[in-house]
């Protein structure tokens, strides 16, 4: 191994304060980065000053597992995976790191002997919310696995400067206010100013012929943008691999044609300079998004074509010919945000390094894999021809040019059928011209798959049907995982102690050791410690709600809990027929004897998306009835906790009792929500559909509360007309709580405010709440009953965490790296501070 060190410098002791853990070094180099980074003495050093001073303590003991994780790929040319993502969901760094560092105990006690407590320190951290929901927390899941799973890989995406919106409620509506989280500085990104790539947009081509005959294209761009390289380290749990997440930033280049364009027009060159770097300013915050805007699609190639320069610029390193680039390298393609890459690697190869066609298409198409996460149509991208003729010419050229040469070998299939032919396509023909990116991902890659069993199943049956008869080889399925590091191990740390005292820590990274608990169900004094530690975590939530809040809410009630982002098809609107469901039957008898429940709802809405917000609105108006009632006497609580992020995940999947995963069957891709709350012992109310249909085979039906129409059911409803006046008509009960909305009960005597929900409902009702209302409040009411059985409620709730081994995203990694990637760990060892 190559020394960084001179031959002959003397090796000083200075490792020691940057790698030691013991008390008093941690001590000293915390005070030294308060000093030297902060420039702040005690006295005056505020909290985010001692956090940054910490953080910097915890970061530099990364550099020397993240270095030697660097020297040991390039040395090895070692296979790698790129994980192309828009979204990056990490949540805060500070205490995950210290769990996979395995210092958190000694750094709490450094911590408190400087007289500073560790729980403030650790709150002080501004999350990175650079995602919107499931798709860009389970690419957070994805990068801790493949860290800890050792494997070779890079995440790349976008440095957003401002995140997801943090979410207020006034007047129990949703406000959006601005995410700042770089505001007070980030301590975990290392930017790399001398790493940036320049990226083109708009302007026109033209072709040529050069001296060999060759037939060549250029591009002459209306500008061009700076991707600048921002780079975080990503641990493992107990491992020296640290691999690397590289976001990009947009910066103006400010020479380009500089004099020509702007000559005497100042204004004009720093209007260019904020334009160009408004690529990476905000993230859309749309989850399954409705929006085609300008402003995405450049993101989205900024990303991609900074990204794939990288790495031809890695590889050229080493090897001259990149008609083997696809060997070194696979890249995942999450969902279709980065699958403009298919024709940008196209365009590097052939316009910039000169390889011809068929060669250049070899290498893209054993590059890129895709995976879809959505069955929604209107999640589907498609961008007008229009708009990527003026943003990129080139590219649009080069999508006719695949999509040409693609139609003849399907036409060899298809001899004589145009149907296939018009469905396949690359373009959307039927009307205004599209560019369909499901359809250029999936003839650009070697491998597709969905996110769970069932979603997999109706990719082939429905959106990507025609590829899957075209392709089968090309489908897999990978069920989604999440990491018990973060979600088990530092979010629950009472159920983790009890856990490992039983069964030692082996499960923290082989999840289906969680199995040796299944003996222990049967146990009394197990069972009373495991209630013990729900119970402890539901106090810690409670005082939370109260502090944030005002409402009190009884830690003895049924936690009933539905988190996630505010969708239609994800029926918080179903939860809440329910609840004021239980609330006439009080005011009907306000004696009757009622299991006590909370119901906790935490989400975002898209900001521009109307009736999801109208569902908050809903939430927070029911709450404010019920929670005031006296007949109610406490029994009913209904909170709705704003801002519903990563850090608050952390609190309330360890306290919930209940998880509610109740989408309409067949649209909910995989939910990886459910697997959170499983893990933590809550059992589940739900719909088959997504992972809760596996989450059910692996618990036992019997541990599980299913309700509700199964996928073909729906179809078939739907299919023969559904309608649904006549569930409402048929059940007194449903449409006597339609009615009290309808009434104004909510909402002071306004009956028009809840009416666009309500017509909604009893129009159209797209996604089935009044053919499943009857079926939801029956298991409701089992599920009430269960609870009542103390002994045999906490049975289940250890059977849910034992049988949970599937889901950890260590499986999901291992899937992915023996059926797609074909990648192996590679294992590095620590080599000190500099040597
Ligand atoms: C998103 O969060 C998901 C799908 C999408 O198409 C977009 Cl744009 C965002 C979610 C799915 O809704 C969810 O079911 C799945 O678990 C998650 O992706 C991760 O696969």
């Amino acid at each position: 191994m190559t020394s960084l060190i001179p031959e002959g410098c003397p090796i000083v002791a200075v490792e020691d304060d940057r790698t030691g853990t013991s008390l008093e070094t941690l001590k000293r180099a915390i005070m030294d980065n308060l000093f030297y980074l902060q420039a702040r003495f005690p006295s005056v050093a505020s909290r985010n000053d001692f956090y940054m001073a910490l953080s910097y303590t915890v970061r530099d003991r990364l550099l020397q597992r993240w270095i030697s994780t660097a020297e040991t790929y390039l040395q090895q040319g070692s296979r790698t995976v790129c994980y192309f993502s828009a979204e990056f969901l990490l949540g805060p760094h500070l205490g995950n790191n210290l769990i996979n560092l395995g210092i958190r105990q000694e750094v709490e006690e450094a911590v408190n002997e400087l007289g500073l407590d560790i729980e403030e320190l650790l709150n002080q951290e501004e999350e990175p919310g650079l995602g919107n929901g499931g798709l860009g927390r389970l690419a957070a899941c994805y990068l801790d696995s493949m860290a800890t799973l050792e494997i070779p890989s890079f995440g790349y995406g976008i440095r957003y400067e401002f995140g997801i919106f943090d979410q207020e409620i006034r007047d129990g509506w949703q406000v959006e206010v601005t995410d700042r989280w770089l505001r007070y500085g980030n301590p975990w990104e290392i930017p790399r100013p001398e790493v940036r790539m320049p990226v083109k947009f708009g302007g026109h081509t033209r072709s040529y012929t050069d001296s060999d005959g060759h037939y060549r294209v250029i591009w002459d761009a209306h500008h061009v943008v700076e991707g600048v390289a921002y780079d975080t380290p990503i641990l493992g749990y107990r491992v020296n691999t640290a691999n690397t997440l590289r976001l990009w930033r947009a910066e103006a280049v400010e020479s380009f044609d500089f004099q020509a364009f702007n000559t005497g027009n100042y204004y004009g060159a720093v209007r260019d300079k904020i334009t160009s770097e408004n690529i990476t300013k905000v993230l859309y915050p749309n989850d399954e998004p409705l929006q085609g805007k300008e402003l995405r699609l450049s993101q989205q190639y900024f990303f991609s074509s900074s990204s794939l320069q990288d790495m031809i610029r890695i590889y050229l390193q080493h090897n001259p010919d990149l008609s083997k680039f696809h060997q070194k390298f696979t890249v995942q393609l999450n969902d279709t945000h980065p699958a403009i890459s298919v024709a940008e690697l196209m365009r590097l190869l052939v316009d910039d390094h000169h390889l011809d066609w068929n060669t250049a298409w070899n290498v893209t198409q054993h590059t890129f894999a895709y995976t879809n996460h959505t069955l929604l149509p209107e999640a589907l991208e498609k961008w007008p021809i229009a708009l990527f003729q003026y943003l990129l010419p080139r590219h649009l050229e080069i999508i006719f040019e695949i999509n040409q040469r693609f139609l003849d070998q399907v036409r060899l299939h298809y001899p004589g059928q145009s149907d296939p032919l018009a469905r396949l396509s690359i373009i959307d023909e039927s009307g205004e011209r599209y560019v369909r990116m499901a359809n250029l991902a999936c003839v650009g890659s070697y491998a597709i798959n969905g996110v769970a069993a069932l979603h997999t199943e109706l990719l082939k049956a429905t959106v990507l049907h025609d590829f899957y008869q075209l392709y089968p080889e090309r489908f897999s399925n990978k069920t989604n995982g999440v990491t018990p590091r973060r979600w088990v191990v530092l979010s629950n740390p009472g159920l983790t102690g009890l856990i490992s005292e039983q069964i030692g820590d082996g499960w923290i990274k082989d999840l289906d050791q969680l199995g040796q608990l299944e003996p222990l169900a049967n146990d009394h004094h197990f069972r009373a410690c495991w209630g013990k530690t729900k119970h402890d975590n539901k106090v810690a939530l409670a005082e939370h709600i109260q502090a944030k809040t005002g409402i009190i809410v009884d830690p003895n009630s049924l936690f009933d809990i539905q988190v996630k982002r505010i969708h239609e098809y994800k029926r918080q609107h179903l939860n809440v027929l329910h609840i004021i469901t239980l609330y006439q039957q009080i005011k009907d008898n306000p004696h009757l004897d009622i299991t006590p429940r909370t119901f906790i709802f935490g989400g975002k809405a898209a900001p521009g998306y109307f009736t999801a917000k109208l569902m908050i609105k809903l939430i927070t108006a029911v709450g404010d009835v019920v929670n005031r009632d006296p007949d109610v006497a406490g029994r009913l609580k209904v909170v709705f906790l704003p801002d519903y992020n990563v850090t608050f995940g952390q609190r309330v999947y360890p306290a919930a009792d209940l998880s509610e995963q109740i989408s309409t069957a067949g649209l909910e891709a995989s939910g990886t929500g459910n697997m959170k709350f499983s893990m933590n012992g809550a059992l589940t109310i739900g719909t088959l559909d997504g992972a809760n249909v596996e989450i059910r085979e692996e618990v036992g039906a019997e541990n599980f509360f299913l309700f509700g129409l199964t996928t073909p059911e729906v179809q078939a409803l739907g299919a023969k007309g559904y309608q649904p006046w006549d569930y409402i008509q048929s059940n007194p009960q449903l449409k006597r709580v339609l009615d009290l909305i309808a009434s104004g009960h909510f909402s002071h005597g306004d009956t028009n405010l809840f009416q666009p929900l309500l017509s909604g409902l009893w129009n159209q009702d797209k996604y089935y709440l009044m053919a499943d209302y009857q079926s939801y409040i029956d298991c409701q009411q089992q599920v009430s009953q269960a609870y009542q059985n103390r002994e045999q409620w906490l049975a289940m709730s250890i059977l849910n965490t034992a049988r949970m081994g599937k889901f950890s995203s260590d499986r999901s990694i291992q899937d992915y790296c023996r059926d797609i990637w074909h990648v192996s760990p590679v294992i590095i060892k620590l080599n000190g501070g500099y040597q």
